[in-house]
């Protein structure tokens, strides 16, 4: 915690007073006009503020009011006081912050007294009001005893940018804390800083003579840094932090993990010489060395307390990581809380977050901007995070001054109003104090704080880089440099804080069980990862699950769904969703069928939150819906006050059966900024976090999920097999051809499919690492919710979800079909068939096509002879399930997928020869749909509507000649010669749309399956 030092001097610089201060300025000049006498308002923010369920606010800290003394000051000393503005403002351009000097040095005009009038003969001022006093600075000092100061806090080894931030608390307190940084009290910890600076070089040149052939991205040149991630956990640790979620970049990861977070070193050593971080046998396939993790400890004595060290494991993507560590502390922060029962929490009480980046990467990716930005927003602030750049100015071979445009890679972090602090990463006593300050800060603000900590790359990129190649004269003057662990260990020497033998035996035990953990390498195994507590209590998903059903009683459906449309006492609704959401839903479930969409949704989610399941829905307007069908929330048309109406049913009921959680749940309605990777990858850190919130996140349209590409290849889809880390995240991607455009219609099935490890060939034994399904109604959809949740174990799963079909009458259900004994089925029989002996041609197809291709078979005087059976799950691919269906069309010798998505997308690829292996012996699967195509479709609403009609027209081409050999109990079927049953077989489009669109086709039933 920052002590100001002596309290009486910080009183007569932060006094508060009653009035404010724009009412205590009084005008000298009585002819003042009237508009200088009143107060000048600022402009705050308003709208949709209200407590909504997760909606957490950062604490109000108000800027405090001068005193009139200090007003008096202020008013006769503007000089001075534009003086000292300058240092907050322009100090840092004259700090010395770089290690290696590269930096030029130029003449700074705003840091000269003299601009502002003043001199050697300015004589003595009173300060108060205008610069803290410090052990350097009496309440009353000359002009140059206040330069001094000034350009000791300002200017040195250590600098700050805070005066771009808005609101004057923040500035007001920093100015206040790191001008008075000369009067911290806190000790620093010589020994422990000596200590991890020796470690990281040892470790550093140990590695180098053991394994120089391993690319390890040493921290050589940025050592100090452990010193800097320690001292923010220790001062973390005393303020009460009791979880670190720690996000590490590449560079010095090795170090860190063996020097600071307790990395079993052997097993670290046995992963550095090849082996697996895994143990033998294991499932699970392993990372590169640079996304290594695991759960570690740090303990500090003197305190009396362990802090736990949740390291991140993170795609090699650089900074892809950020957003994930930001939506795991706040997740775990809240429960922590929870199970503490901590009435009074303040996010960011128990779990601090820090996140450390490389310069480069800080500066380039967008992920990080994402992130920054959306760190103060309500449903996904974490209480801050502490972000450290290790600023060693070149990323791989581009110079720092080919990665970013401005001086700093920080720079990023002023847009979101977020202080940063430069410090020179040579200096561990400089570094503890940015750990103190950036600490002090987030514990008062809750909010994010950057560290940039200019360093240097003692090697090359890795360790078999040759870095003279592209900076010859940088490297030269890092050759020519003592090491800064060599440099404070002969400095702590000499003034006496440190002996000799004390740092001999420090460096020599470390030695020793370095050599020992590499003798023991060659032979010991990794441990298993210890599980979370949450995840304890759920099981592996190694091994096919006995799904159990997912249905709920009607009783229970009834009620749920009349509570979530139920506005409560204060909520004006808006007329049009009282006519048309809430009165239609509460009729559906009156009658117990056409149930749409967005009931069967409410009702899954409210069923979950009754047994004790939080949900958190996240994403681009998902409270009302993109297309206005959810209305989860509802806004007061009055106040504006947001209302979930799901968050307001009777509390008293808890049936949930894994007796996890007692409570009711809450549904988290996270109307999210406009973004997806980072806040894709936040929901991907609450999910691992959490198994028991259902964590939704939904595109706006399916289309734009692939800004989070990377999450989804590095984290989602793969975060199991390389780390052994289950998540149940579900990705809600609307999607469907419906002349909405190339850019609004495809969530990109086949990508998600193709990620899918469900094997093509063998009769699968374990359980893909993704699920991917395209429902087709509404009750599938409860129960796919449901069963996410319910399951002992957690897989990802992304939903291709609805459009046209959230207001289609066919797309409805039954209430009935979410009841007791109910469940998700991964296929889905054609309803319409009485004889399946009757049937020529299987018709398979996934989502919403089924509407119209049933509407057509309905029409069709030869309806009765197709079958158009569902894949409703396509990964894992429901073997079984098909083969029962199929094997029942014993007559059956047609076999078409019918799609909407061009050939080369869709679940064709994937469903093909996953078919094949179910049908008869030289049976085909013939595809029916559009041709390749490079986007994702026309833009051309009659062009797709045309090729929609000709598709689905193709699906039923060729009946009449196969029914014609059809025979049953020896009776052939006869059908009216002269009536036209199909339309002459057409491989092509038809004239009026080839002529625009000459080289498209649709795959017609003539085709084959090349
Ligand atoms: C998204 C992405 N692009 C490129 C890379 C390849 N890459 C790995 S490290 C690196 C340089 C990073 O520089 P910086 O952030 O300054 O960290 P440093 O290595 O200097 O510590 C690059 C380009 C990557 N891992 N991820």
């Amino acid at each position: 915690m920052l002590k100001a030092g002596k309290s009486a001097r910080r009183a007569t610089f932060l006094r508060s007073s009653g009035a404010s201060l724009a009412t205590r300025i009084a005008p000298r000049n009585a002819r003042a006009t009237a508009h200088m006498q009143q107060p000048f308002l600022m402009r705050t923010r308003g709208y949709h503020d209200s407590a909504e369920y997760g909606c957490i606010s950062p604490p109000r800290v108000k800027a405090e009011a001068y005193s009139a003394e200090e007003l008096r000051n202020r008013q006769a000393n503007a000089g001075l006081l534009q003086l000292v503005s300058a240092y907050r403002r322009y100090g840092h351009l004259s700090s010395n912050l770089d290690p290696l000097g590269i930096q030029k040095s130029e003449l700074l005009d705003e840091l000269s007294a003299g601009m502002y009038g003043l001199g050697e003969d300015s004589g003595v001022f009173d300060i108060k009001g205008i610069v803290a006093p410090s052990n350097d600075l009496p309440p009353s000092a000359s002009l140059s005893a206040i330069v001094s100061a000034l350009q000791k806090t300002y200017c040195r080894n250590i600098s700050y940018e805070f005066e771009h931030i808005e609101s004057r608390a923040v500035r007001q307190w920093f100015a206040h804390n790191v001008e008075s940084l000369g009067s911290l009290d806190a000790s620093p910890r010589y020994a422990r800083y000596h200590e991890l600076l020796s470690k990281v070089e040892i470790f550093e040149h140990f590695m180098q003579k053991k394994l120089p052939n391993v690319k390890r991205y040493g921290l050589e040149g940025s050592e100090a840094i452990a010193v800097l991630l320690d001292q923010i956990i220790y001062e973390g640790a005393r303020q009460g932090i009791v979880d670190v979620v720690a996000g590490l970049s590449h560079r010095g990861r090795m170090s860190l993990l063996a020097a600071l977070f307790g990395y079993p070193k052997d097993e670290l050593l046995r992963k550095l010489r090849g082996g697996s971080e895994f143990p033998d046998g294991s499932p699970w396939t392993g990372d590169m060395l640079v996304d290594l993790a695991k759960p570690g400890t740090v303990r500090y004595d003197d305190l009396d307390t362990t802090v736990n060290i949740d390291v991140l494991w993170n795609a090699c993507h650089l900074e892809s990581g950020t957003p994930v560590g930001m939506g795991k502390s706040r997740i775990k922060d809240i429960n922590i809380a929870r199970s503490k029962k901590n009435k009074s929490h303040t996010i960011g009480d128990h779990v601090l977050a820090v996140s450390v980046h490389g310069d480069s990467s800080f500066a380039g990716q967008g992920v990080v901007a994402e992130s920054l930005g959306m760190s103060g927003l309500a449903h996904f602030t974490n209480g801050g995070t502490v972000h450290v750049v290790i600023n060693n100015q070149i990323g791989y071979t581009t110079p720092a001054s080919h990665t970013r445009m401005t001086r700093y890679a920080s720079d990023i972090a002023k847009f979101a109003d977020i202080p940063i602090i430069h410090v020179n990463g040579e200096h561990p006593e400089e570094l503890a104090r940015a750990a103190h300050l950036a600490v002090a800060y987030r514990q008062k603000f809750r909010k994010d704080v950057v560290i940039d900590v200019w360093t240097f790359r003692k090697r090359g990129h890795n360790e078999m880089d040759e870095p003279t190649f592209t900076q010859p004269a940088m490297y030269s003057a890092i050759n020519k440099r003592v090491s800064a662990p060599a440099k404070f260990e002969e400095k702590l020497i000499s003034s006496g804080h440190l002996t000799k033998d004390a740092a001999n035996s420090v460096k020599l035990e470390w030695l020793a069980s370095l050599n020992e953990a590499f003798a023991a390498s060659e032979t010991c195994t990794a441990k298993e990862p210890a599980r979370a507590s949450r995840w304890k209590l759920l099981g592996s998903s190694t091994s096919y699950p006995v799904e159990k059903t997912t249905g709920v009683s009607i009783d229970t459906l009834y009620e749920v769904g009349v509570k979530s449309v139920a506005p409560g006492d204060s909520v004006k609704v808006h007329p049009r969703i009282e006519r048309f959401h809430i009165k239609p839903r509460l009729k559906r479930l009156q009658d117990g069928h056409a149930v749409d969409w967005a009931t069967a949704e409410a009702l899954a989610f409210g069923t979950l939150l009754k047994e004790g399941y939080n949900v958190r829905l996240s994403g681009q307007d998902v409270g009302r819906g993109t297309f206005s069908q959810r209305h989860a929330m509802f806004v007061c048309q009055d106040s504006e006050k947001v209302y979930v109406p799901l968050n307001h049913m009777d509390a008293d009921q808890s049936t949930q059966s894994s007796g996890q959680q007692q409570q009711q749940g809450k549904l988290e309605v996270v109307n999210s900024n406009l973004c997806e990777e980072a806040v894709v990858g936040f929901e991907y850190g609450v999910a691992v976090e959490d198994p028991f919130t259902l964590t939704i996140w939904e595109a706006q349209f399916g289309d734009f999920y692939n800004n989070s590409q990377t999450i989804v290849d590095g984290y989602i889809a793969s975060g199991e097999t390389k780390w052994g880390q289950q998540n149940g995240l579900v990705l809600l991607l609307p999607h469907g051809f419906d002349g909405g455009g190339p850019d609004h219609s495809s969530c990109r099935i086949e990508r998600h499919l193709m990620l899918s490890n469900d094997p093509v060939d063998d009769h699968p034994v374990a359980l893909p690492n993704i699920y991917v399904a395209y429902p087709s109604t509404p009750a599938q959809f409860f129960h796919l919710m449901r069963r996410q949740v319910k399951r002992n174990f957690r897989k990802p799963l992304i939903v291709a979800g609805p459009k046209t079909m959230l207001r289609l009458a066919s797309a409805t259900s039954l209430l009935s079909e979410m009841g007791p004994g109910t469940r998700f089925k991964p296929v889905l029989d054609d309803p319409t068939i009485s004889d399946p002996r009757a049937v020529k041609r299987v018709i398979l197809v996934s989502g919403k096509l089924y509407y119209d291709l049933a509407k057509l078979k309905s029409e069709h005087p030869l309806g009765q002879h197709a079958a158009i059976v569902r894949v409703e799950e396509l990964s894992p691919f429901p073997r079984e399930e098909l083969y029962s269906v199929l094997s029942q069309y014993t007559n059956a010798s047609d076999f078409v997928w019918v799609q909407e998505e061009p050939r080369n997308s869709g679940a064709y690829a994937f469903a093909a020869p996953r078919v094949k292996r179910l049908l008869p012996v030289h049976a085909e699967m013939r595809y029916v749909g559009r041709s390749e195509h490079a986007a994702t479709c026309s833009g051309v609403e009659t062009q797709q509507a045309a090729e929609h009609a000709e598709l689905t027209r193709c699906a039923f081409e060729g009946l009449r000649g196969l029914v014609a050999d059809l025979v049953i109990d020896n009776i052939s079927i006869q059908h009216d010669q002269h009536q036209s049953l199909d339309e002459p077989v057409a491989s092509v489009i038809s004239a009026e749309v080839s002529h625009r669109w000459s080289n498209r086709q649709i795959y017609a039933a003539q085709s084959s399956d090349q």
